[in-house]
């Protein structure tokens, strides 16, 4: 067979092992992996890891914040950024507002995501789940393939009931889908928030203090039963904890469709990263915060141990200008500012680090990376596997390569990388995506808009049996629809 392209000489890895093939490729698909292929244009990866491109699962990409800011990346840039980190797809938030509906928040997204390098889905934020979105426009978007919700348990304009949040999660599950949730308890960050600002402590070290742990264990475990009731999937995200982490391996260990993520903010700064002078800290904050160095070894052991579906970057890019982080001037309190950072480009080499440091296997590393947010997010095998017949989605990583970060060398549309200066072992030398070179010696060679929506499917929910609370049994009384 005659192919577009071949990759010879290195070492695939893959969530199920590793071994030494070369990849055949014809338009835009893996369709042979054998030894000795040639094609009239070749790639050399000798020394070098084959792996399935990243899936960025978690970003926010030109997405106004609840108080109306902009973030600093589109789809563009925000993709750009991100194959420059090694990834081949995404899968950035398309966020309602409550003053929109579920079509037009839609319509919108999809608009904006034309300007895409990479292939690219939404999760939708729902912040208002009325009648007409439960019964209508909720199915309608998992019929066009978006088939995973985000809701909110804090940030008022933004958060549902838990009664609402129920008939999300029973609508998810009817459709095979995924609800994920952002789990902090908005009354007790509330009442800290007000008791701090009013005696004077303003500055961005105190938003983490307004954020204990204690409020993301408890709206976890609030999330989890609600999920329970329902025997419905759940995915909690941005895990910062040591508890929420133990909540969900617990859950996990009873057999609940409970799926977790952790970001490496919460790996590699703390609380400490905050405590800088005047305004600088806010260039650390994000919800939950980075929390100590303790609670970042007990985080990696989770990410070995399964526990961790996936690792995100959560990139929420603002400035630190008066289009972002200091949008409310000099003398804004911690509650003015813009919570979020960017990490598009750097979340897989932060990750590669942990297989450096003999905390990850290579093949934990692709699970992390990619495969496990394919399953999770309904696009496997297509994406995030290298076997004949999936999409030629390929990154290309050189696992010895030594390089500092440094915002110089970034592509997002931030003025600062909170990991500047960190020596880091493992890059992404070439990446691939559907066959093409999307980035190769440090050049961006991919087009403006290039990249496709990719309708998802049906989440994959690893086997996992699922919870039944006894009195729940859908057979028996007014249960809420719970087909498997
Ligand atoms: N939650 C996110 O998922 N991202 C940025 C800020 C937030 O609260
Ligand atoms: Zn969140
Ligand atoms: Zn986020």
């Amino acid at each position: 067979m005659k192919l577009d392209l071949a990759i010879r000489n290195g070492t695939i890895i893959t969530a199920a092992g590793r071994f030494k093939a070369d990849v055949g490729i014809r338009d835009g698909r893996i369709v042979m992996l054998a030894e000795e292929l040639s094609a009239d244009d070749e790639i050399d990866a000798a020394g070098h890891l084959v792996m399935p491109g990243g899936i960025e699962a978690h970003c926010h990409i030109a997405q106004e914040s609840a108080t109306g800011l902009m973030t600093a990346d589109d789809y563009r840039s925000g993709s750009i950024s991100a194959a420059f980190g090694g990834n081949s797809s995404f899968i950035p938030f398309a966020a309602q507002h409550r003053h929109m509906s579920i079509a037009e928040t839609l319509d919108l997204y999809h608009e904006r995501g034309r300007a895409s390098v990479l292939d690219y889905s939404f999760h939708l934020i729902v912040t208002n789940p009325d009648e007409q979105a439960v019964n209508h426009d909720l199915p309608e978007a998992f019929r066009q393939g978006i088939t995973s919700l985000k809701v909110f348990m804090t940030y008022e304009r933004m958060m549902i009931t838990d009664s609402t949040f129920l008939d999300v999660l029973a609508l998810a599950k009817a459709a095979g889908g995924l609800t994920m949730v952002h789990a902090e308890n908005n009354a007790m960050i509330d009442w800290m928030s007000r008791k701090l600002v009013q005696s004077g402590h303003t500055a961005p070290r105190y938003h983490a203090i307004s954020h204990p742990a204690v409020a993301e264990v408890e709206a976890i475990n609030r999330a989890i039963s609600l999920s329970k009731l329902v025997d419905a999937p759940l995915m909690i995200v941005h895990v910062s904890t040591r508890e929420g982490a133990e909540l969900v391996a617990r859950a996990q260990a009873e057999g609940a469709r409970v799926f977790a993520e952790t970001c490496p903010q919460y790996l590699f700064l703390t609380r400490d990263d905050l405590n800088r002078p005047g305004l600088e800290g806010a260039k650390f904050m994000c919800s939950p915060p980075p929390r100590d160095q303790e609670t970042q070894e007990i985080l990696w052991r989770h990410l070995a141990l399964g526990t961790f579906t996936v690792f995100s970057s959560d990139h929420a890019p603002y400035r630190y200008d008066d289009s972002g982080k200091l949008s409310n001037g000099p003398d804004a309190t911690f509650k003015q500012i813009a919570n979020g950072m960017p990490g598009l480009a750097t979340r897989l080499p932060l990750l590669f680090s942990g297989v450096a440091a003999g905390r990850l296997t290579l093949e934990q590393f692709v699970a992390l990376s990619s495969t496990n947010a394919a399953r999770v997010f309904g696009m496997y095998p297509r994406k995030g596997e290298i076997a004949v017949g999936t999409d030629a989605d390929i990154a290309i990583w050189d696992p010895h390569e030594t390089r500092e970060v440094r915002l110089a060398d970034q592509h997002d549309g931030m003025d600062y990388t909170p990991y500047e200066g960190m020596r880091l072992t493992g890059w992404p030398v070439t990446v691939l995506s559907r066959g093409e070179r999307i980035v190769e010696g440090g050049r961006c060679m991919a087009e403006e808009g290039r990249g496709r929506f990719v309708k998802r499917g049906p989440s994959d929910y690893f086997g996992r049996p699922g919870f039944t609370v006894p009195e729940m049994d859908p057979a028996r009384n007014f249960g809420v629809e719970i087909g498997r």
